[in-house]
């Protein structure tokens, strides 16, 4: 086929996977309804890509669908399943959904597959556990079944599996296995496998296998290139010398290939998809490339995958030619998976029509392409009006009022380098000791539990069944109650609950200029958890005051300091689609400057301490090294300019999590707050260490009840963990809080969690007494 994508969502237009799933758990449908659902979702999809442009039966369509984690899917085919989960499996090692569920979910003291970020994406994957003694054996079942149901369905599509390299480099060493064993050690052992099932596709009759493989793009892993490359030669060799099998499509989305391109040219793989919108294509290659690739599909991926712009087709184009003269089989493609875009502009009445012109969502995607791989079979003139459309939408975005606001294009120009830094950390100190704290000062990240009542809510103002005013005395009650279960559990800095935010970051983009939101536009976050994800599509500024209402209503309430709880700028850009006509760094420090508005107005409303999260902060970090400086220039600065007009005495807290921060511990000191609290507890306060040996010398407060899970820690669990914190850092810089917000945790466990928190730091206070 001349045209395809790289995979495609799969929650369903209306979430219906994820409300399916979710039935499922809840225990009111049984597997066999899950799996009736889930198969006409996919009988949808099908027909919705065929109608959309893609060869029904030319392998154009790929097989994308996961009940919940593409990477879990893989571990399942390949049999890694961790052993505390084999009693779940049948007889067989077969893993039905109830089984599949469980490992991602966990169950009782067995606790899930860990969760982490899919390269630069706010996707979450399952990190799959490899040890020198995992079994791998194939079950394809479900990757046969569903290529069946299609052919069933009159299709012929392309089955996508994780590769080998990238699986393995995703997963981390099982518990147990000796120091120094990695992953990656096993690809020879994991590589049979996959051939088995390519043999297994072809025997069923599939004509292309699509393997992933981004982790080629990637220089963010702990393995050294070589080592890497060489793992790729030896498994797309060994894959490529079975008799058997379909064709290979090796994908690498999320950058360039680099020195990974003439190693994958190297293998006998029948098709290579190349990343053109984030990476390009090597300047110079060498003549035994050169000659390898000519006989090669190469799979152009000039279509944006990751974004939602309709953006500029002509040169999209002029990508995909550009790589003719290399191949004469050249397809066009999406950048990456459509998985990271909602599935359709057509399904936002409420959106300006204007903005809508300059939109493309996994369906008009999908519609580009196969504009795209028409003009590569018919040439450039057969699709000259849809590339003039795209250029006058591109022209039409560019002028349009509201993109470029001359205000704050001044201040930003405007800015001094004094705009970035506060007073000394030592004057801070001091002018904060008003603030009158006690030793391992007590708080929460700042959300408390979103109960039901509380979504009604929000449900009721939004349909119109409540007015404004009635949901904001219902929100003010809600943080009366929080405030007062605070003053009675004896936490020492206090929140407001954030009841009021359906998400810390669409909060703020309906509440900005510049920014607009979706009505369907979700996109799955992980297993059934989405997000909607907001357009920033025009210059940021802050019409009026955003949170200064809810907090200083907290603070009114009490004594004890209320903090002020933003959403950093970094953060904002990373869960939501920006605008890609400007540098990010320019776009971060205008939305830096409207909080730093609302900073200001904070303050003067007598709020004493000020938080501004910034968990996506390692999310954005660039995959190639060369670029991370850069990034960490315009993400630390976009968070110093947010913060830096705050007043000496005003205490700055920051809040990271989500991610391993160990790679970007010196930005986390160079953002020069007063106090950041880091999710730590999982991984046994490394991160402790970690900051320890870079120097850091703030506040610091590591996590210490994890919040992702609904165990409640016992307080001489959480002590052990204080106390190894007092041993790394001084006393008077710790702090002591949870992991994370508490939103999605219900009261219960909230609560005594955080009495057994408390009970914890009492008990270690005392020790430290002891010991002067
Ligand atoms: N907001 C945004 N992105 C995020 C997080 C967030 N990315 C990282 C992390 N947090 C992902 N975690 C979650 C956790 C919960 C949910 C989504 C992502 C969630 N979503 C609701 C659901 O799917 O039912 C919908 C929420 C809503 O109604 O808006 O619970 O916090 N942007
Ligand atoms: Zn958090």
């Amino acid at each position: 086929p001349k045209g395809t994508i790289l995979g495609y969502p799969r929650i369903g237009r209306r979430r219906e996977l994820k409300r399916a799933v979710e039935a499922f758990w809840a225990g009111s449908i049984d597997a066999a309804e899950l799996e009736a659902r889930a198969a006409e979702l996919r009988a949808a999809t099908r027909e919705r890509l065929a109608e959309l442009g893609l060869e029904r039966t030319g392998s154009a369509i790929p097989e994308s669908f996961s009940y919940y984690d593409q990477v879990l899917d893989t571990a399942v085919a390949v049999g890694a399943v961790p052993p505390r989960f084999t009693r779940f499996l049948a007889a067989d090692g077969e893993v039905d959904l109830a089984a599949y569920f469980t490992i991602a979910r966990g169950v009782g003291d067995d606790a899930p597959l860990e969760m982490t970020k899919w390269f630069d994406s706010n996707y979450h994957y399952l990190v799959p556990e490899i040890g020198p003694d995992t079994v791998f054996e194939l079950h394809p079942e479900r990757i046969l079944s569903e290529f069946a149901e299609a052919k069933a369905q009159g299709f012929l599509t392309r089955p996508v599996i994780v590769g080998p390299v990238t699986f393995l480099l995703l997963a981390k060493a099982a518990e147990g296995a000796p120091a120094g064993f990695r992953p990656l050690d096993r690809i020879a052992d994991l590589v049979p496998v996959y051939a088995r099932l390519l043999d297994r596709l072809a025997a069923a009759g599939a004509e292309w296998a699509q393997l992933d493989e981004p982790a080629l793009v990637s220089e963010s892993f702990d393995e050294s290139r070589d080592r890497v490359l060489e793992a790729a030669a030896v498994a797309y060799d060994a894959l490529g010398a079975s008799d058997a099998r379909p064709s290979i499509f090796v994908a690498a989305p999320y950058g360039s290939l680099d020195g990974a391109l003439p190693v994958l040219a190297a293998t006998p793989v029948e098709a290579i998809g190349l990343d053109l919108v984030r990476g390009t294509f090597p300047a110079h290659l060498d003549p035994a490339t050169e000659e390898s690739l000519a006989a090669k599909t190469l799979v152009a991926g000039v279509v944006d995958g990751h974004n939602i712009w309709r953006g500029d087709l002509g040169a999209a184009f002029a990508r995909a030619e550009a790589v003719q003269h290399l191949s004469n089989a050249v397809a066009v493609s999406t950048s990456t998976s459509l998985l990271h875009v909602p599935h359709d502009v057509a399904d936002e009445a409420a959106l300006e029509p204007r903005l809508v012109s300059w939109l493309a969502f996994a369906d008009q995607k999908v519609a580009q392409v196969a504009t795209l791989a028409r003009g590569l079979i018919d040439g450039r003139e057969a699709i000259e009006t849809d590339l003039a459309g795209a250029s006058a939408a591109l022209a039409d975005r560019a002028g349009a009022a509201g993109v470029r606001v001359p205000a704050v294009r001044q201040r930003l120009a405007a800015l001094a380098a004094g705009d970035f830094t506060r007073a000394s950390y030592d004057d801070r100190v001091a002018a904060q000791a008003s603030l009158d704290l006690p030793e391992l000062p007590t708080t929460t990240i700042g959300s408390f539990p979103q109960t039901g009542d509380i979504r009604r809510a929000r449900a009721r103002l939004v349909k119109g069944e409540l007015d404004e005013g009635g949901y904001r005395q219902l929100m003010r009650d809600e943080i009366e109650r929080v405030v007062r279960l605070q003053e009675e559990l004896g936490l020492d800095v206090l929140v407001h609950g954030e009841p009021e935010r359906n998400d810390m970051v669409q909060y703020f983009a309906e509440l900005l200029d510049g920014f607009a939101v979706t009505q369907h536009g979700w996109v799955q976050s992980y297993g059934s958890r989405c997000t909607r994800p907001s357009i920033l599509w025009g210059d940021v500024s802050r019409a009026a005051p955003m949170t200064v209402e809810w907090s200083t209503y907290a603070q009114s309430l009490t004594e004890k300091p209320v903090k002020g709880m933003l959403t950093g700028p970094v953060t904002i850009l990373a869960w939501s689609f920006v605008r890609d006509d400007q540098p990010l760094g320019d776009t971060a420090r205008q939305v830096a400057l409207a909080l730093r508005d609302e900073i200001g107005d904070l303050e003067h409303a007598g709020i004493r301490v000020i938080q501004v999260d910034e968990p996506a902060l390692r999310e954005l970090l660039p995959l190639k090294r060369a670029d991370q400086p850069a990034y960490l220039d315009w993400s630390v600065g976009s968070f110093r300019l947010a913060t830096g007009g705050a007043a000496p005495a005003t205490q700055v807290h920051t809040h990271l999590c989500y991610s391993e921060f160990g790679v970007v511990i010196d930005a986390i000191k160079n953002l020069d707050a007063d106090v950041t609290s880091i999710e730590a507890a999982r991984s046994r306060m490394e991160v402790v260490d970690d900051l320890g040996a870079s120097g850091f010398d703030h506040g610091i407060g590591p996590g210490v009840y994890d919040i992702h899970s609904p165990r409640v820690p016992s307080a001489v669990e959480v002590q052990a963990l204080l106390e190894r914190a007092v041993a790394e850092i001084p006393a008077s810089r710790l702090w002591v809080n949870p992991d994370c917000g508490l939103k999605t945790r219900g009261y219960d466990e909230t609560v005594a969690s955080l009495e057994h928190i408390i009970q914890a730091t009492r008990a270690v206070r005392a020790e430290l007494t002891e010991s002067v």
